[in-house]
């Protein structure tokens, strides 16, 4: 900070700008308009609230309040003070918000768009307001602006692998509050994979006790090819996933568990062999990619998987339920006579059907239970319940068909949104997986396939971004992958369709500062940066 004048007390001049300014906000408002003048934040400011906000008031208190000493106490509503008014004419989550000389005013539909306001008032603010502390005594000041804004898409989502790389609890809190910061507002949580089972289910300890721990192997093989070589684990409680579910609740997330099945369960499978196809015990994953170890289609083994989604549902509020379904291999079905034997009692052609036949026992299982299956686009084949939702991953091709058979639909195409995948062909990059996805690539994705129709469009819920972690082994690095990547997909998601690159751009230079005063390791824009 500048040192103090002797003819002006540092208390007097508000701190403003600094590289933020009124039109910097991610993603970017619907309608802004800027005004001059600016509104003076104090120590003592108040906020009057409707008494439905105070999510968004303890939000504020707890974002603003310790870092930039404000107290933000209650108050009535008057001249200086920060207001947050519920609006008749505003869906649940459309804001206003009117920054003037007089008041902070932020109208909202319902607590999801009040808290979306506060999130953009806090980006109204220099982007040094982002840091823990300390910063100066203020007053900080926020400039004058009218802003109208609401989300193009309900489904604004992000898939974090947290079974092939474990992200500790208080890890996985920092991103809750990053996905909220841009107004994100799903977090598909992919819990089960070959490699590891992070989920405590009480009924089967070993799922944890066994699954959730992978040994070092094929040491010697290059970090960037099959093997990585290294033991890793860790799971979370189910006391963990009812802290994680109501932090992200707190912050209008929904978390989206996912149990991958009948593929992608060799986790499970060393954790209990009679679950698999073959009389021997398997350890836990440790290689990537498509593994033949799948579930066997027996009685025992549905019965055991409708236990564990008993567990999942009492631990995950939410309608949705993902049960994977993706990248399921036939070949042990084809030659175990307990497959045989089911196909036959069913009258089924092919293993196929069969695959189809097994994800039907659980989509029908979580309707019955009030909730909404949602699985990868290969639970299509064969035929799906009505009310069971697609996260369409391999092209469009998933999303026109499951949205003209009248599914709802996620998009989430691996060549636009994952994350995983390089974001430049700089030799530089680290562990270059896949192909490039640029930032501006992912700016440009359009989640609304162009064959649909306008009835058949409004099937899509939104899109995900999905960040698969077989190569990214820490959160620095994921910080890395995910920003500012999942900055530009949720401007895709939140705003409208017309969208200008150069600008997002121009407000990337003062979000960069907000994610740097969070220490967020993003990858610069100018090229990636060794670590
Ligand atoms: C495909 S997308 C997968 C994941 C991998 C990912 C790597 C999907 C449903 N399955 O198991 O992690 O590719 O990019």
């Amino acid at each position: 900070m500048n040192s103090a004048s002797p003819f002006e007390s540092p208390a007097e001049s508000p701190i403003g700008d600094p590289m933020g300014g009124a039109d910097t906000v991610i993603p970017r408002p619907v309608l802004i308009t800027t005004a001059e003048g600016c509104f003076v934040l104090r120590h003592d400011t108040v906020i009057a609230s409707d008494p439905a906000f105070e999510h968004a008031v303890r939000w504020l208190r707890g974002a603003l309040g310790p870092a930039m000493r404000l107290t933000l106490l209650p108050g009535p509503r008057g001249p200086g003070t920060i207001q947050l008014v519920r609006a008749a004419d505003l869906a649940e989550e459309a804001y206003r918000l009117q920054v003037t000389s007089g008041a902070v005013r932020i109208e909202a539909g319902g607590p999801a768009g009040a808290f979306y306001g506060a999130q953009t008032l806090r980006q109204l603010l220099p982007p040094e307001a982002f840091r823990a502390g300390p910063l100066g005594h203020g007053p900080w000041s926020v400039p004058a602006v009218t802003i109208a804004d609401a989300p193009r898409f309900a489904w604004r989502g992000v898939l974090i692998d947290v079974a092939r790389r474990f992200l500790p609890k208080n890890d996985l809190l920092r991103y809750i509050d990053l996905l909220a910061m841009h107004k994100l507002n799903v977090l598909h949580l992919h819990l089960t994979d070959d490699q590891g089972w992070r989920l405590e289910i009480k009924r089967f300890p070993r799922l944890t006790e066994v699954g959730a721990w992978r040994r070092e192997s094929n040491v010697g093989a290059a970090v960037h090819e099959k093997y990585d070589g290294r033991p890793h684990g860790g799971y979370y409680t189910q006391d963990d996933i009812r802290e994680i579910v109501a932090y992200a609740a707190d912050r209008f997330i929904t978390v989206v568990p996912e149990i991958d099945m009948p593929g992608h369960t060799q986790a499970a499978i060393a954790a209990y062999p009679e679950l698999g196809n073959l009389d021997e015990s398997l350890p836990v994953g440790t290689s990537w990619g498509v593994i033949d170890n799948v579930l066997n289609v027996e009685d025992h083994t549905i019965a055991f998987f409708k236990a564990v989604l008993d567990e999942v549902l009492e631990l995950f509020p939410g309608d949705y339920v993902c049960i994977g379904g993706d990248e399921v291999p036939k070949e042990q079905w084809r030659d175990s006579p307990a497959a045989k034997e089911r196909m036959r009692e069913l009258g089924l052609r092919d293993e196929d059907e069969l695959q189809s036949w097994f994800v039907r026992q659980f989509t029908e299982y979580l309707i019955a239970c009030g909730r909404r299956p949602y699985g990868w686009d290969e639970i299509l084949e064969g035929g799906l319940p009505r009310g069971t939702t697609v996260a369409s991953w391999r092209g469009t091709f998933g999303a026109v068909t499951a949205a003209r058979l009248g599914h709802d639909v996620v998009t989430c195409p691996f060549t636009e949104v994952y994350l995983d995948f390089r974001q430049s062909g700089d030799p530089a990059e680290p562990v270059p997986i896949g192909s490039i996805i640029s930032l501006e690539s992912v700016y440009g994705f359009e989640p609304v396939p162009s064959e649909l129709t306008e009835e058949e469009s409004r099937h899509i819920l939104g899109a995900q971004a999905n960040i698969w972690t077989e190569h990214i082994d820490s959160v620095r690095h994921l910080d890395y992958m995910a920003f500012p990547r999942l900055a530009a997909f949720a401007e895709v998601v939140w705003g409208p369709r017309r969208r200008d690159f150069a600008d997002f751009r121009r407000r990337l230079r003062s979000h960069e500062r907000r994610l740097e005063a969070l220490g967020v390791e993003f990858r610069p824009e100018s090229g990636p940066r060794p670590w």
